[in-house]
């Protein structure tokens, strides 16, 4: 008799756990991106869509964003998200502040088929190679408004003008 109740038991608990994973996995799942920009690199510049090159970049605290990077041009491009330069060699290296450095960003991409969907934190940049895509999916921080800037840092291409600034403004 009581192994009965066990057998009837058992799919309930099973059932109960799946539900449970099932919604926690939903949590975690897509969130709903309030801006979409498409930010192209290039011989010596960022430019988000069909805009001006190296015009300003806004974006706003607490929206969540999906950029599209895509280098169209014919070098390897670095895009470095932060402020304050650090020199090395008499060449910019890195940014003293890392703008992605304790934020959760979701990271897609993949070319010919082999996508990849990925989770990161303390991302400090992306290194494309010519046309290479990716997308960078993360909610803008609150606590981080001000100015930040996108930098190239391959040897001689920031001084060649490549870098953006980053405005980050609060709205209510
Ligand atoms: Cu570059």
């Amino acid at each position: 008799m009581r192994r009965k109740w066990m057998t009837l038991l058992l799919p309930t608990i099973l059932i109960i756990c799946m539900v449970v994973i099932g919604s926690s996995v939903n949590a975690h799942g897509p969130k709903k991106v309030d801006v979409k920009l498409r930010l192209l690199s290039g011989e010596f510049f960022f430019m988000v869509d069909d805009g001006q090159e190296n015009a300003p970049i806004i974006l706003k605290a607490g929206e969540r964003v999906q950029i599209y990077f895509e280098n169209i041009g014919f070098e390897n491009h670095m895009i470095h998200f932060g402020r304050g330069l650090v020199y090395e060699l008499d060449q910019p290296d890195a940014y003293e502040e890392d703008f992605l450095m304790d934020v959760g960003v979701q990271v897609k991409g993949g070319d010919l088929g082999m996508g990849f969907d990925i989770d990161v934190v303390g991302l400090t940049h992306l290194a494309l190679r010519p046309e290479a895509r990716i997308v960078l999916e993360f909610t803008v921080p609150q606590g981080k408004a001000g100015e930040w800037e996108l930098g190239c840092f391959v040897p001689k291409h920031y001084e060649a003008g490549m870098h953006s600034v980053l405005n980050v403004i609060v709205t209510e």
